[in-house]
Protein backbone atom coordinates (compact mmCIF):
# COMPACT_ATOMS: atom_id res chain seq x y z
CA UNK A 1 0.00 0.00 0.00
CA UNK A 2 1.11 3.30 -0.97
CA UNK A 3 2.55 5.52 2.31
CA UNK A 4 1.44 8.73 2.38
CA UNK A 5 2.88 11.63 4.70
CA UNK A 6 0.63 12.10 7.56
CA UNK A 7 0.09 15.56 6.89
CA UNK A 8 -0.63 15.05 2.98
CA UNK A 9 -3.92 15.99 2.98
CA UNK A 10 -2.77 19.76 4.16
CA UNK A 11 -0.84 20.41 1.18
CA UNK A 12 -1.91 24.16 -0.48
CA UNK A 13 -3.81 23.39 -3.24
CA UNK A 14 -5.86 26.24 -5.26
CA UNK A 15 -8.41 24.03 -6.63
CA UNK A 16 -9.64 23.12 -3.90
CA UNK A 17 -10.46 26.77 -2.06
CA UNK A 18 -13.66 27.64 -2.42
CA UNK A 19 -15.20 30.89 -3.32
CA UNK A 20 -15.54 33.15 -0.15
CA UNK A 21 -19.02 34.58 0.70
CA UNK A 22 -19.08 37.37 3.51
CA UNK A 23 -21.95 38.81 4.68
CA UNK A 24 -21.82 41.16 7.42
CA UNK A 25 -23.03 39.05 10.34
CA UNK A 26 -21.34 41.09 13.49
CA UNK A 27 -23.64 43.15 13.89
CA UNK A 28 -26.36 40.77 13.86
CA UNK A 29 -24.29 38.23 16.23
CA UNK A 30 -23.87 40.03 18.92
CA UNK A 31 -27.34 41.49 19.40
CA UNK A 32 -28.81 37.75 19.09
CA UNK A 33 -25.96 36.76 21.70
CA UNK A 34 -27.12 39.38 24.14
CA UNK A 35 -31.02 38.10 23.36
CA UNK A 36 -29.65 34.54 24.56
CA UNK A 37 -27.76 35.83 27.82
CA UNK A 38 -30.27 37.92 28.86
CA UNK A 39 -33.38 35.61 28.66
CA UNK A 40 -30.96 32.71 30.90
CA UNK A 41 -31.18 30.58 27.72
CA UNK A 42 -34.72 30.22 28.29
CA UNK A 43 -35.02 30.79 23.92
CA UNK A 44 -39.25 30.93 24.59
CA UNK A 45 -38.20 34.47 24.78
CA UNK A 46 -36.42 34.71 22.05
CA UNK A 47 -37.04 36.63 18.29
CA UNK A 48 -38.72 34.42 15.79
CA UNK A 49 -36.85 34.50 12.06
CA UNK A 50 -39.31 31.65 11.22
CA UNK A 51 -40.60 34.01 8.69
CA UNK A 52 -37.61 35.27 7.02
CA UNK A 53 -36.51 32.04 5.38
CA UNK A 54 -34.79 33.58 2.63
CA UNK A 55 -32.13 35.03 4.67
CA UNK A 56 -28.66 34.20 3.36
CA UNK A 57 -26.25 32.70 4.88
CA UNK A 58 -22.87 34.63 6.32
CA UNK A 59 -20.12 32.26 6.97
CA UNK A 60 -16.33 32.64 7.34
CA UNK A 61 -14.44 30.69 4.98
CA UNK A 62 -11.65 27.91 7.53
CA UNK A 63 -9.38 26.73 5.85
CA UNK A 64 -7.56 24.95 8.41
CA UNK A 65 -9.09 21.56 7.23
CA UNK A 66 -8.64 21.57 3.65
CA UNK A 67 -7.65 18.65 1.70
CA UNK A 68 -5.58 18.54 -1.75
CA UNK A 69 -8.59 16.95 -3.21
CA UNK A 70 -11.03 18.25 -5.35
CA UNK A 71 -14.32 19.26 -3.73
CA UNK A 72 -17.05 16.76 -5.50
CA UNK A 73 -19.20 18.91 -8.03
CA UNK A 74 -22.62 19.80 -6.16
CA UNK A 75 -24.72 17.94 -8.97
CA UNK A 76 -22.93 14.91 -8.29
CA UNK A 77 -23.04 14.20 -4.86
CA UNK A 78 -26.51 15.95 -5.19
CA UNK A 79 -27.69 12.87 -6.97
CA UNK A 80 -26.02 9.87 -5.02
CA UNK A 81 -27.19 9.45 -1.21
CA UNK A 82 -27.53 6.94 1.54
CA UNK A 83 -30.65 8.07 2.72
CA UNK A 84 -32.39 4.85 4.11
CA UNK A 85 -35.95 7.00 5.18
CA UNK A 86 -36.08 7.34 1.04
CA UNK A 87 -34.82 3.84 0.29
CA UNK A 88 -31.95 1.42 0.12
CA UNK A 89 -30.74 2.72 -3.33
CA UNK A 90 -28.23 5.77 -3.84
CA UNK A 91 -30.88 7.62 -5.76
CA UNK A 92 -33.29 8.96 -2.87
CA UNK A 93 -32.79 12.89 -3.85
CA UNK A 94 -36.21 13.06 -5.58
CA UNK A 95 -37.88 11.46 -2.62
CA UNK A 96 -36.30 13.11 -0.18
CA UNK A 97 -37.63 16.58 -1.52
CA UNK A 98 -40.60 15.60 0.19
CA UNK A 99 -39.39 16.22 3.50
CA UNK A 100 -40.49 19.95 4.45
CA UNK A 101 -37.36 21.42 6.31
CA UNK A 102 -39.13 24.33 7.94
CA UNK A 103 -40.69 24.66 10.29
CA UNK A 104 -38.04 22.60 12.12
CA UNK A 105 -37.61 22.22 15.77
CA UNK A 106 -34.37 20.47 17.18
CA UNK A 107 -34.62 19.30 21.29
CA UNK A 108 -31.69 19.35 23.47
CA UNK A 109 -32.30 17.47 26.83
CA UNK A 110 -30.70 15.01 28.91
CA UNK A 111 -28.21 15.73 31.27
CA UNK A 112 -28.33 19.74 30.32
CA UNK A 113 -29.36 22.50 32.69
CA UNK A 114 -32.48 23.29 31.02
CA UNK A 115 -34.21 21.10 27.99
CA UNK A 116 -34.16 23.37 25.10
CA UNK A 117 -36.44 23.06 22.13
CA UNK A 118 -35.24 25.49 19.37
CA UNK A 119 -36.24 26.58 16.17
CA UNK A 120 -33.32 25.40 13.01
CA UNK A 121 -33.50 29.10 12.13
CA UNK A 122 -32.89 30.60 15.66
CA UNK A 123 -30.42 28.22 16.00
CA UNK A 124 -28.63 28.90 12.75
CA UNK A 125 -28.53 32.53 13.10
CA UNK A 126 -27.07 32.09 16.89
CA UNK A 127 -24.24 30.18 15.84
CA UNK A 128 -20.44 30.93 14.09
CA UNK A 129 -20.68 29.63 11.11
CA UNK A 130 -17.60 28.91 8.90
CA UNK A 131 -17.18 26.68 6.25
CA UNK A 132 -15.07 23.80 5.95
CA UNK A 133 -14.11 21.43 3.16
CA UNK A 134 -14.22 17.86 4.76
CA UNK A 135 -13.41 14.50 3.08
CA UNK A 136 -16.21 12.03 3.89
CA UNK A 137 -15.52 8.43 3.20
CA UNK A 138 -18.81 6.08 3.40
CA UNK A 139 -17.89 3.14 4.55
CA UNK A 140 -19.31 1.41 1.22
CA UNK A 141 -15.43 2.46 0.00
CA UNK A 142 -16.97 5.82 -1.63
CA UNK A 143 -15.94 9.54 -0.91
CA UNK A 144 -16.62 12.80 -1.57
CA UNK A 145 -15.20 16.16 -0.64
CA UNK A 146 -17.70 18.94 0.61
CA UNK A 147 -17.66 22.63 1.34
CA UNK A 148 -20.09 22.45 4.41
CA UNK A 149 -21.14 24.90 6.39
CA UNK A 150 -21.67 24.80 9.99
CA UNK A 151 -20.36 25.27 13.41
CA UNK A 152 -18.52 23.14 15.91
CA UNK A 153 -20.45 20.57 18.49
CA UNK A 154 -18.42 22.88 20.84
CA UNK A 155 -20.87 26.01 20.32
CA UNK A 156 -23.88 23.25 20.93
CA UNK A 157 -22.54 22.34 24.26
CA UNK A 158 -21.80 25.87 25.46
CA UNK A 159 -25.67 26.50 24.34
CA UNK A 160 -26.65 22.99 26.09
CA UNK A 161 -24.85 23.82 29.33
CA UNK A 162 -24.11 19.86 30.40
CA UNK A 163 -24.40 19.35 34.22
CA UNK A 164 -22.84 16.13 35.70
CA UNK A 165 -21.14 13.96 33.72
CA UNK A 166 -22.15 13.19 30.51
CA UNK A 167 -20.02 10.59 28.75
CA UNK A 168 -22.03 10.53 25.56
CA UNK A 169 -24.01 12.90 23.00
CA UNK A 170 -26.69 10.90 20.99
CA UNK A 171 -28.47 12.00 18.08
CA UNK A 172 -31.71 11.62 16.72
CA UNK A 173 -33.36 12.14 13.22
CA UNK A 174 -36.78 12.82 12.44
CA UNK A 175 -39.70 10.29 12.19
CA UNK A 176 -42.33 10.77 9.50
CA UNK A 177 -43.41 7.24 7.36
CA UNK A 178 -45.95 9.21 6.20
CA UNK A 179 -42.93 11.44 4.09
CA UNK A 180 -40.23 8.62 4.14
CA UNK A 181 -41.31 5.66 2.95
CA UNK A 182 -38.48 3.89 4.00
CA UNK A 183 -39.39 4.27 7.61
CA UNK A 184 -42.29 1.45 6.53
CA UNK A 185 -40.03 -0.95 6.56
CA UNK A 186 -40.43 -1.81 10.40
CA UNK A 187 -37.90 -4.51 10.42
CA UNK A 188 -35.58 -1.11 10.31
CA UNK A 189 -34.97 0.56 14.06
CA UNK A 190 -36.52 4.00 13.01
CA UNK A 191 -35.73 6.52 13.46
CA UNK A 192 -32.46 6.92 12.79
CA UNK A 193 -29.77 7.93 15.72
CA UNK A 194 -25.86 7.83 15.69
CA UNK A 195 -23.56 8.36 19.39
CA UNK A 196 -20.21 9.76 19.68
CA UNK A 197 -18.00 10.04 23.54
CA UNK A 198 -18.35 13.61 24.81
CA UNK A 199 -14.61 13.80 24.17
CA UNK A 200 -15.56 12.40 20.55
CA UNK A 201 -17.79 15.25 20.24
CA UNK A 202 -15.73 17.75 21.42
CA UNK A 203 -12.75 17.38 19.36
CA UNK A 204 -12.34 20.74 17.11
CA UNK A 205 -13.26 18.63 13.81
CA UNK A 206 -16.86 17.42 15.40
CA UNK A 207 -19.07 19.56 13.54
CA UNK A 208 -22.81 20.13 12.54
CA UNK A 209 -23.80 21.23 8.99
CA UNK A 210 -26.62 23.05 8.31
CA UNK A 211 -25.30 24.38 4.41
CA UNK A 212 -23.22 22.99 1.62
CA UNK A 213 -22.10 24.57 -1.37
CA UNK A 214 -22.89 28.06 -0.15
CA UNK A 215 -26.22 27.62 0.20
CA UNK A 216 -28.84 26.32 3.15
CA UNK A 217 -28.38 22.45 3.53
CA UNK A 218 -30.84 20.65 0.90
CA UNK A 219 -33.14 17.09 1.84
CA UNK A 220 -31.20 14.64 0.22
CA UNK A 221 -27.93 15.80 2.18
CA UNK A 222 -29.24 15.70 6.05
CA UNK A 223 -31.32 18.98 5.63
CA UNK A 224 -31.81 21.10 7.51
CA UNK A 225 -29.18 19.92 9.99
CA UNK A 226 -27.06 17.27 10.17
CA UNK A 227 -23.42 15.84 11.34
CA UNK A 228 -19.97 15.38 10.10
CA UNK A 229 -17.54 13.64 11.53
CA UNK A 230 -15.01 13.49 8.55
CA UNK A 231 -12.44 11.13 10.08
CA UNK A 232 -15.19 8.42 10.90
CA UNK A 233 -17.44 5.71 8.51
CA UNK A 234 -19.96 8.16 6.71
CA UNK A 235 -22.89 6.65 8.58
CA UNK A 236 -21.70 8.24 11.81
CA UNK A 237 -22.60 11.37 10.67
CA UNK A 238 -26.56 11.25 10.90
CA UNK A 239 -28.76 13.67 8.78
CA UNK A 240 -31.55 15.41 9.37
CA UNK A 241 -31.48 15.58 13.38
CA UNK A 242 -34.50 16.36 15.39
CA UNK A 243 -33.25 15.67 18.51
CA UNK A 244 -29.67 16.02 20.79
CA UNK A 245 -29.87 14.14 24.08
CA UNK A 246 -26.36 14.21 26.53
CA UNK A 247 -26.33 10.98 28.29
CA UNK A 248 -24.22 8.70 30.86
CA UNK A 249 -24.99 5.90 28.96
CA UNK A 250 -24.25 4.37 25.40
CA UNK A 251 -27.62 4.02 23.57
CA UNK A 252 -27.71 1.77 20.58
CA UNK A 253 -27.76 2.89 17.14
CA UNK A 254 -29.08 2.10 13.87
CA UNK A 255 -26.76 0.52 12.18
CA UNK A 256 -25.09 -1.35 15.12
CA UNK A 257 -28.27 -2.53 16.46
CA UNK A 258 -28.94 -3.75 12.60
CA UNK A 259 -25.53 -5.90 11.78
CA UNK A 260 -23.27 -5.74 15.13
CA UNK A 261 -20.69 -7.60 13.57
CA UNK A 262 -20.45 -5.42 10.67
CA UNK A 263 -21.16 -1.78 11.59
CA UNK A 264 -19.82 -0.71 15.05
CA UNK A 265 -20.00 1.94 17.42
CA UNK A 266 -16.75 3.79 16.87
CA UNK A 267 -16.35 3.30 12.98
CA UNK A 268 -13.07 5.05 13.04
CA UNK A 269 -11.80 4.86 9.12
CA UNK A 270 -9.02 2.77 8.71
CA UNK A 271 -7.68 0.98 5.20
CA UNK A 272 -6.01 -1.67 7.20
CA UNK A 273 -9.20 -3.17 8.71
CA UNK A 274 -11.54 -4.45 6.06
CA UNK A 275 -14.93 -5.02 6.41
CA UNK A 276 -16.27 -8.24 6.86
CA UNK A 277 -17.00 -8.33 2.91
CA UNK A 278 -14.98 -5.90 1.06
CA UNK A 279 -11.86 -4.24 1.15
CA UNK A 280 -11.17 -0.66 2.79
CA UNK A 281 -8.20 -0.24 1.41
CA UNK A 282 -9.26 1.92 -1.60
CA UNK A 283 -12.12 4.11 -2.24
CA UNK A 284 -13.93 5.12 -5.22
CA UNK A 285 -14.34 8.96 -5.71
CA UNK A 286 -17.50 9.80 -6.59
CA UNK A 287 -17.14 11.88 -9.63
CA UNK A 288 -14.04 10.05 -11.10
CA UNK A 289 -13.77 6.21 -11.52
CA UNK A 290 -10.29 6.87 -10.12
CA UNK A 291 -9.61 4.61 -6.85
CA UNK A 292 -7.27 5.98 -4.21
CA UNK A 293 -5.50 5.12 -0.83
CA UNK A 294 -7.63 5.12 2.19
CA UNK A 295 -5.88 7.28 4.66
CA UNK A 296 -6.39 6.05 8.53
CA UNK A 297 -8.59 8.16 10.16
CA UNK A 298 -9.32 9.42 6.71
CA UNK A 299 -6.03 11.54 6.47
CA UNK A 300 -7.30 13.34 10.06
CA UNK A 301 -4.51 11.75 12.34
CA UNK A 302 -3.15 14.47 13.59
CA UNK A 303 -6.42 15.91 15.13
CA UNK A 304 -8.03 12.72 16.57
CA UNK A 305 -5.30 9.79 17.49
CA UNK A 306 -4.83 11.24 20.36
CA UNK A 307 -8.87 10.45 21.47
CA UNK A 308 -8.13 6.69 21.40
CA UNK A 309 -4.08 6.15 22.32
CA UNK A 310 -5.11 4.81 25.33
CA UNK A 311 -6.86 2.14 23.33
CA UNK A 312 -6.30 -1.11 21.77
CA UNK A 313 -6.42 -0.44 17.94
CA UNK A 314 -8.67 -3.31 17.53
CA UNK A 315 -11.31 -4.33 14.72
CA UNK A 316 -14.10 -2.49 17.19
CA UNK A 317 -12.17 0.24 16.87
CA UNK A 318 -12.29 0.54 13.01
CA UNK A 319 -15.77 -0.88 12.21
N1 LIG B 1 -30.76 9.82 8.97
C1 LIG B 1 -29.81 9.26 8.21
N2 LIG B 1 -28.56 9.75 8.24
C2 LIG B 1 -27.58 9.19 7.48
C3 LIG B 1 -27.86 8.07 6.64
C4 LIG B 1 -29.21 7.58 6.62
O1 LIG B 1 -29.54 6.62 5.91
N3 LIG B 1 -30.15 8.20 7.40
N4 LIG B 1 -26.85 7.51 5.89
C5 LIG B 1 -25.47 7.74 6.35
C6 LIG B 1 -24.48 7.29 5.39
S1 LIG B 1 -24.22 5.62 5.27
C7 LIG B 1 -23.71 8.17 4.66
S2 LIG B 1 -22.45 7.65 3.67
C8 LIG B 1 -24.01 9.62 4.67
C9 LIG B 1 -24.28 10.09 3.25
O2 LIG B 1 -24.37 11.48 3.16
P1 LIG B 1 -24.68 12.16 1.74
O3 LIG B 1 -25.87 11.47 1.15
O4 LIG B 1 -24.90 13.59 2.04
O5 LIG B 1 -23.49 11.92 0.90
O6 LIG B 1 -25.14 9.94 5.49
C10 LIG B 1 -25.23 9.21 6.69
N5 LIG B 1 -26.33 9.73 7.51
MO1 LIG C 1 -22.17 5.42 4.28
Amino acid sequence: MKILKKNKWNIEENQVTPEVYFYNRRKFLSSTMLTISSAGLSLTGFPSFANSKDYPLSFKNNTKYKTERKITPEEINGKYNNFFEFGSHKEIWKKASKLKLRPWEIIIDGMVEKKISIDIDNLIKSMPLEERVYRHRCVEAWSMVVPWIGFEINHLINLAKPIGNPKFIQFESFLDPSVASGQKQYWYPWPYTESLTFQEAKNELSFIVIGAYGKKLVPQHGGPIRLAVPWKYGFKSIKSIKRITFSDKRSNTFWESLQPKEYGFWANVNPDFPHPRWSQSTERVLGSDKRVPTLIYNGYEEFVSNIYSGMKLSRKLFM
